[in-house]
């Protein structure tokens, strides 16, 4: 076994990238040709190698760039020492600050994930355990995913984009069809669910007026049966009003419903008046949130992003904090590739309760930056990766050009109002819009 008095941070190396990315369509607009990414190497004293992915930025690369400094020379079982010198250095990061997308803005719970998860996979080699294990051990060997399916346009992303590629068969062709209406949405369902065996379907929604996309739910219901749970997510965007009255008519169809209306408030009046759960991504997202969830009574499901709160085993505590006060636990997701993946399998794995299958978007990329290549999935599912740590590798060729991708692309942020804007002018995001 490896000395454990050396694992002291040496060395940080950020790799931001960028990823290709489909025209998918949501409620802050439209995705860029490609996703940012970052990707995160911490090397010890002897030369262990850490490695973790998360959504980038150039704000998020230069808070890193910082935490670098800060942590060099800190010991990678020191968590608590850890956060606690990111705390003092940049300050108390209030939930504020998350924004009104449908995604998270904070900096430190970026940082702080990266820093854990690749302390976490250092920890895993040292002691040759895997992640899962040092979360508390596995419950379940494989992890179930949802089919994650979106209105979109014509295209795959990246240089493809607008133009169809020729030859390609199955889910990659079906990835680059347009789908604006029900009919598209089941096309895309079925060719998704075909390719990788998926057993749960969510919508993403908050696109277009509500009756169109009710009526894409209804129509994967009624194509799907009654035996494939369904989720529906309009991120947000929809009045109490609305959301009540288009709601009820999706309440025998869904087995819950993701963020109809904005705010701990409105979700809990929607609550009251619906028999389906009510999950979220968007009003409760810390544990800051926590108190005023259980007195508003705003979800019956929160779902985790170990990217967003702070790491892996923040989840886990979160999971405790959930089982306490009656809520479930699932989880979000965003544009990512493996080791994000591999991540949410080992905190999938481990969590005692895993009532419902989680989000990825993994199926939309198609790059990858672990060895190998990209993961499997079987009827629905990743199995843990085995050996120790995360159980993947970093493939430093690929890294290298998805860095180059990074720089030649020129986006520096997420903003899906711009990329929007360049297929309809003028339009708007809005925190609620119907
Ligand atoms: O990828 O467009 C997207 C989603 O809208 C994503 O950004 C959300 O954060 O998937 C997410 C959600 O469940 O709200
Ligand atoms: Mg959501």
């Amino acid at each position: 076994m490896q000395n454990l008095s050396g694992l002291k941070i040496r060395e940080i190396h950020i790799t931001p990238i960028a990823i290709v990315d489909p025209p998918l369509l949501n409620a802050a607009g439209l995705h860029a040709p490609y996703a940012l990414r970052t990707i995160i190497e911490l090397i010890t004293d002897d030369n262990i190698s850490g490695i973790s992915e998360i959504p980038g930025n150039v704000e998020i690369n230069s808070a890193l760039e910082s935490a670098g400094d800060l942590i060099e020379g800190k010991d990678v079982f020191h968590l608590n020492n850890i956060r606690q010198a990111l705390d003092n250095y940049f300050g108390k990061e209030s939930v504020s600050k998350r924004g009104e997308t449908p995604w998270d803005q904070r900096k430190l719970v970026h940082v702080f994930s990266a820093i854990e998860v690749a302390c976490l996979d250092i920890i895993g080699k040292a002691v040759g355990r895997s992640v899962v294990d040092l979360l508390g051990g596995k419950m379940r060997d494989r992890v179930p995913f949802a089919a994650y399916l979106f209105y979109k346009h014509e295209g795959a992303g990246g240089k493809l984009e607008f133009k169809k590629e020729k030859g390609v068969k199955g889910w990659p062709a079906a990835r680059q069809k347009q789908a604006l209406d029900p009919e598209g949405i089941v096309g895309q369902a079925h060719a998704m669910c075909e390719a990788f065996g998926f057993q749960s379907i969510k919508l993403k929604g908050g696109v277009f007026e509500p009756q169109k996309e009710v009526d894409s739910v209804l129509a994967l219901r009624e194509a799907f049966g009654p035996d494939i749970p369904l989720r529906f997510d309009p991120n947000a965007v929809w009045k109490v009003e609305t959301a009540i009255q288009y709601s009820k008519q999706m309440e025998h169809a869904l087995e819950y419903l993701e963020d109809p209306v904005r705010g701990q408030e409105n979700m809990a009046k929607v609550r009251k008046k619906l028999s389906i759960p009510l999950a979220t991504n968007m009003c409760t997202t810390s544990f800051e949130d926590i108190p005023s969830s259980i007195s508003t009574g705003s979800e019956d499901i929160i779902l985790s992003d170990h990217h967003f709160w702070g790491g892996l085993r923040n989840s886990m505590e979160l999971s405790r904090v959930c089982e306490t006060f009656g809520r479930d636990l699932s989880m979000h997701s965003n544009s990512h590739l493996g080791i994000s993946l591999a991540a949410m399998v080992h905190l999938g794995a481990a969590l005692p309760h895993l009532p419902y299958a989680l989000d990825t978007h993994y199926p939309w990329q198609s790059d990858e930056v672990i060895k190998g290549g990209r993961l499997q999935f079987e009827e629905g599912s990743v199995k843990v990766p085995q050996g120790p740590g995360l159980g993947v590798e970093l493939d430093r060729e690929s890294v290298k050009l998805l860095h180059q991708n990074y720089l030649d692309c020129g986006l520096t942020e997420r903003d899906d109002q711009k990329e929007m804007q360049k297929i309809e002018p003028g339009w708007k995001f809005k925190a609620t819009r119907w």
